[in-house]
């Protein structure tokens, strides 16, 4: 069925990272130069995300949707005031409250006729709106709700998007192809830790997108076919905890011979529940842990040995991001820093420090207000979890959450050496664990590895190269000659890449040092049209622009 409705889909606009009226420099949009490598310089891995749930939910309409992803005010306003829009959407996470009601208002004023509908986890602000101008608020799932909206068959099976895991992607300098697509197999989480803005804001329930296995293979199928891409970024917030769901998708791969290869969110109790070698067997690459802390004793991680999980994970070529929160109300300065040293104890190839935050919706939140412990003087765009605490701590003032977030982010990479040389080695270890394999997965497994080790090996001599500590020298120098060991001396064709690596690297630490380290997002432009396509999915999907970086 044809439908008339134009719709505009879009996310806050930029530039992100940078201290001003709407935002803070502390609050970048990178996921791991964020969170993650943020203190590591030349060694962090960068790279952006498009807003997955907006292309999610633009191909499950039969309206003529666009999606807008990280415009400038001045190219979101030209993209309003042009098109003749009967709805506009605003996707925004609460650190970005100011940046969509910015939006709202220029709606009003640029294209009046349009409804606004405010979506994404912004809106479990309380009373929202009362505070940003709007027509409708989705709380939760947006595919059903928008359906809901515009009278569509609430009930028609999910289409999945085909969507780049990430884009701009450079590792010392050097761009890479962005070769992964992005895989949604449901939102939520039932675990429903008292922390979590994820699984509150989901009401405690998992909305899957795919129930079976065989849906997942599907989909990864086409995508293989269609983009000759077999690596996903799984978006999902526990995927082995749906473990039927990922046994089927096993037994898929077996029965058709396939090997996908997947990163994926999962927490500690069902990685033990399904065992590492199942993990092996279905082709997972990376995996997010939630370690959260050993102080902090939360239910899903009793009895777990996380030293000896992260050692077999990594074994099996599994690279592995331990998230830790820190300032959690039983820390003190004391048994902050044993938190501290048991992430880096149990060695994994990243970890994550995010401070405890607050986040409307949550337990945690309603506790917190309650016990009148939020500072109402601190505005949104502060609350984001990487410089200060914006709720009162027994023991921590705001300036020492600063310091102390940073000085663990520091001793990681000082005690563990960079991530990225880390990761080389995890995929060392992938190949090495898979050399006398019969199992067909794991046998394309280790073909898998090998090209891995021979794409990532000229890191290592930038690696020592530009080391920012002895350790950090020594840990690659020693990685390189187990990778000569295992390969062979480097040939001509991998001398060549290393001088090549060399050069570019040289070029990024000296942009770095003297323009800075921030990237903004390429703006986006999306244009998935139903009525173009058959009856059903996949629609016609129309990518319009590849701009240049959010002008101002
Ligand atoms: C990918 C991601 C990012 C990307 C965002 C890229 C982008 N284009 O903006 C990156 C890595 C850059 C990022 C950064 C940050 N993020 Co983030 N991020 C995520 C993550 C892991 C996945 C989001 C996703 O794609 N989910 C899958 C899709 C399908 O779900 P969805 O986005 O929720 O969308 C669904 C609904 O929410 C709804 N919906 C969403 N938008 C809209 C709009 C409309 C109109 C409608 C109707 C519906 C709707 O419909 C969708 C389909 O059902 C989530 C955690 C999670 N698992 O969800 C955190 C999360 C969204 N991030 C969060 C935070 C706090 C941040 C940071 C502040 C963290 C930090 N300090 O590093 C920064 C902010 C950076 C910035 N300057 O904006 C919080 C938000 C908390 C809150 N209550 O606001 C989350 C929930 C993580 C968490 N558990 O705390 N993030
Ligand atoms: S297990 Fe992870 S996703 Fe689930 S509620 Fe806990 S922190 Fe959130």
């Amino acid at each position: 069925m044809r439908s008339t409705t134009k719709i505009l889909l879009t996310s806050v606009f930029g530039p992100f990272g940078v201290d001003d009226e709407f935002g803070r420099k502390e609050n970048i949009v990178e996921l791991f130069h964020n969170q993650v490598t943020r203190e590591q310089g030349l060694f962090s891995l960068r790279f952006h995300h498009q807003s997955f749930g907006l292309y999610m939910i633009a191909e499950n309409l039969r309206a003529d949707t666009t999606v807008l992803d990280f415009p400038s005010q001045k190219r979101f306003v030209k993209q309003i005031a042009k098109n003749d829009y009967d709805y506009i959407g605003i996707s925004f996470i609460v650190p970005n409250f100011l940046k969509a009601r910015r939006m709202a208002e220029l709606v009003r004023k640029h294209a009046p006729h349009a409804k606004i509908v405010l979506g994404g986890h912004g809106t479990s602000i309380e009373e929202i709106e009362k505070k940003i101008p709007c027509d409708h608020v989705c709380r939760g799932e947006g595919v059903r709700f928008m359906r809901e909206l515009l009278g569509e068959d609430v009930q028609r099976p999910i289409a999945h998007p085909i969507v780049p895991a990430a884009f701009d992607k450079r590792l010392l300098g050097i761009p890479l192809r962005g070769d992964g697509v992005v895989l949604m197999p449901g939102v939520g989480c039932t675990n429903g830790c008292r922390f979590c803005a994820t699984s509150h804001y989901f009401q405690r329930q998992y909305t899957p997108f795919f129930t079976t296995g065989r849906e997942i293979f599907d989909f990864c199928e086409r995508v293989e076919r269609e983009r000759g891409c077999a690596d996903f970024f799984v978006m999902d917030e526990n995927f082995l905890k749906h473990r039927r769901r990922a046994e089927e998708l096993l037994v898929e791969m077996e029965r058709r011979n396939k090997h996908y290869t997947f990163s994926i969110f999962s927490s500690a109790e069902t990685v033990r529940d399904v065992g590492v070698e199942f993990m092996a067997r279905l082709g997972v690459t990376f995996i997010w842990l939630g370690m959260e802390g050993v102080a902090s004793g939360y239910e899903k991680n009793q009895g777990v040995d996380f030293r000896r999980l992260v050692a077999q994970l990594r074994g099996a070529g599994i690279v592995v991001l331990g998230s830790v929160i820190l300032f959690t109300e039983r820390h003190t300065k004391e048994n902050i820093r044993r938190d501290i040293d048991f992430a880096i104890e149990t060695g994994p190839d990243f970890i994550q420090f995010m401070q405890l935050g607050p986040m409307p919706g949550t337990a945690l939140y309603k506790d917190f207000r309650a016990q009148g412990l939020l500072c109402d003087d601190v505005p949104y765009a502060e609350w984001h979890g990487q410089h200060r605490l914006w709720f009162k701590h027994p023991n921590f003032t705001p300036a020492e959450s600063e310091e102390y977030l940073r000085a663990a982010f520091r001793r990681a990479w000082d005690e563990l050496g960079c991530s990225l040389a880390r990761l080389v080695e995890t995929n060392l270890n992938g190949w090495l664990s898979t050399r006398n394999a019969s199992d067909a997965r794991l046998v394309e497994r280790h073909k898998f590895f090998a090209a891995l080790c021979r794409d990532y090996y000229p890191a290592l001599h930038v690696i020592r190269r530009f080391a920012h500590n002895r350790l950090e020298r020594d840990y690659a120098a020693t990685l390189a000659a187990r990778f000569d060991e295992a390969f062979g001396r480097p040939d001509a064709v991998q001398r060549g890449r290393i001088a090549a690596a060399l050069a570019l690297a040289a070029v990024e630490a000296l942009r770095i040092r003297t323009i800075g380290n921030l990237r903004q997002p390429t703006t986006i432009v999306t244009r998935v049209r139903r009525d173009l396509a058959r009856a059903e999915s996949p629609a016609g999907v129309e990518i319009l622009t590849g701009a240049a970086p959010a002008e101002s």
